[in-house]
């Protein structure tokens, strides 16, 4: 079993470890180091492109070092939690390298996250800066910083991309570079990365410079780039999808280069694949969808795309075969998670298999088990509960005991909550899913903290949250609620208003509210979420 350390992390058993070094998985390579073996070997090839900015290998380097050494002018060192939420920039790269290079470690927020989310991270990490935009997609992240910097102690730092108001300019606090001493090892944590969760309180999940450095070997081997490829980042790039399957940082791990997408419709991107020659991207699939429909009405010239990587939520067959004579590139579709596993259809897997599958692991070290209800392993060929452990798997949830217990077997399996069933050629075929979790168009929303969100409300009695089936995004959401007996009547807007109000990111507000007398229950009398998906689909 895997004991938790001090940090709330918990390792890899030496033996797993051992194993995975001896492999080759783990080649005692760090984020830092990686940065600048690569600006030696090609200084001056574009790395990041950012709407009229372009910054060399060597430029991306020089930059995390001097924020690098400005962090640490400012109190920030090796193991300090660093809450970085920003749009598809630059300056993004600059600060992750920064932090990867003095062992300080990001917590990877979305752009759409807010003050709910933030304090939570802030607090649970006990972060001691946060950085954000000024201003993005019209909200200013100044206010809820001041917000949140004023009630939770630790926060001491709040450094602004643009505009800092009464914080602090992130360019303001580059300095010199100076001689590093004590960053983190290969086996250190490189940063937290955010689950989708099933719990009421988002999970926080810790992964290292080794491992996660051989997810992007993996999926670079898997995905054919090299540094002549050009990645085009669409989607938030702290998700962990365009992070590194293969993403902007599996990108960098090639020397290649990175376009960076401030928008994700079709009329923001296909002028930017056209004008730099993208040979790669990665989307969720309703995207993929609008992406297609306007490929069709052509006015583009997408002949540099070679690869549309599709995931984070299941991709529909029909879906699946237009993107080919749409787009003229080959699919992969992807099936991923934060916690560690992810699939990939091979560019070489016969079109079939493309577009029916979720692909296969990335490590021959992968262990795949699908199980029933009480873990016991089931036939070839049948559907059941997803369960993975490997060398890039983490082995627990940063600072979650009890979840912990839940999520990961005794001998360190992780649950995906994933419902799949496994075919001849290996591929998973992503059936369903067991965990209380809506997929939202690839946005990940844990039923029980909206719940927990709607039951705040005081004329409410009950709440429970479901998915429902919709043509676009594949789920949303629809929340149940119960009145109090006697409390003055609600409408649907007013809950959403509650829920969008107490600072919860707008994708996880309810799209639908119903109010109902009772909740249908199970023969034990608990929530039967399977009667109330199947009347929110009627
Ligand atoms: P997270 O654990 O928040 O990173 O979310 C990962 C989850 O997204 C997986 O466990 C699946 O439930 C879902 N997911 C990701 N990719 C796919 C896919 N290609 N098809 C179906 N579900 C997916
Ligand atoms: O949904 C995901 O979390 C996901 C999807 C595709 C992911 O983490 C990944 C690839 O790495």
């Amino acid at each position: 079993m895997s004991t938790a350390t001090p940090g709330g992390f918990a390792p890899w058993p030496a033996a797993y470890a051992e194993r995975y070094r001896a492999a080759g998985w783990w080649r005692g390579e760090t984020f830092g180091q990686m940065l600048r073996d690569r600006s030696a070997a090609h200084p001056d090839r574009v790395a990041i492109v950012d709407g009229d900015r372009r910054w060399t290998y060597r430029e991306l380097d020089e930059r995390a070092d001097r924020l690098a050494a400005g962090l640490l002018g400012q109190g920030i060192g090796k193991d300090d939690k660093v809450v970085v939420q920003l749009p598809n920039t630059a300056e993004f790269f600059e600060i992750v390298f920064a932090l990867f290079r003095i062992g300080a470690l990001p917590v990877f927020a979305l752009p759409a996250h807010r003050e709910s989310e933030i304090r939570y991270f802030c607090e649970f990490t006990e972060a001691v800066a946060y950085v954000i935009a000024d201003v993005h997609a019209g909200f200013d992240h100044r206010t809820l910083a001041a917000k949140v910097r004023a009630d939770v102690p630790t926060l001491r730092h709040v450094f602004v991309v643009g505009d800092p108001g009464e914080h602090t300019s992130l360019a303001g606090i580059a300095q010199e570079p100076v001689d590093i001493h004590g960053g983190p090892r290969p086996d250190d944590l490189a940063f937290l990365q955010l689950s989708g969760g099933s719990t009421g309180i988002p999970k926080l999940i810790p992964r290292t410079h080794d491992d996660y450095i051989y997810s992007l070997r993996g999926s670079n081997d898997i995905c054919a780039i090299d540094e002549d490829s050009v990645y085009l980042c669409v989607l938030p790039a702290a998700h962990n999808f365009p992070l590194s399957s293969p993403g902007t940082l599996g990108a960098l791990y090639a020397g290649a280069r990175v376009v960076l997408c401030p928008r994700s419709d079709p009329d923001t991107a296909f002028p930017l694949i056209e004008r730099e020659g993208v040979t790669v991207t990665g989307l969720v699939p309703p995207l993929a969808l609008l992406w297609i429909e306007a490929a069709e009405r052509g006015g583009y010239d997408l002949s540099s795309l070679e690869v549309l990587l599709v995931g984070g939520a299941k991709f529909s067959e029909e879906a699946a075969r237009r993107v080919r004579p749409a787009l003229g590139c080959t699919l992969q579709q992807v099936f991923g998670m934060a916690e560690g596993l992810v699939n990939y259809t091979r560019l070489d897997d016969p079109e079939e298999v493309i577009v029916t599958t979720q692909g296969r692991p990335i490590s021959p070290d992968d262990e795949i088990l699908i199980v029933d209800g009480e873990d016991n392993a089931l036939p070839p060929g049948a559907t059941g509960h997803l369960l993975t452990r490997g060398p890039y798997t983490i082995r627990g949830y940063w600072n979650a005991p009890e979840h912990n217990a839940r999520s990961f077997t005794e001998d360190g399996f992780y649950r995906t909550g994933d419902v799949v069933r496994r075919t001849e050629s290996g591929h998973l075929v992503v059936e369903g899913r067991a965990k209380d979790q809506i997929n939202r168009g690839g946005e990940k929303i844990a039923a029980e903290e909206v719940e927990n969100h709607l039951l705040a409300h005081p004329a409410v009695h009950d709440a429970s949250v479901v998915a429902v089936p919709d043509p676009y995004l594949g789920e949303r959401t629809c929340a149940y609620v119960i009145l109090r007996a006697g409390a003055e009547p609600l409408k649907a807007p007013a809950i959403k208003k509650f829920v969008r109000e107490r600072g919860l990111a707008a994708y996880k507000v309810p799209d639908r509210v119903e109010f109902v007398d009772a909740f249908p229950q199970t023969g034990i009398g608990k929530i039967s979420k399977r009667d109330l998906r199947a009347h929110g689909g009627a």
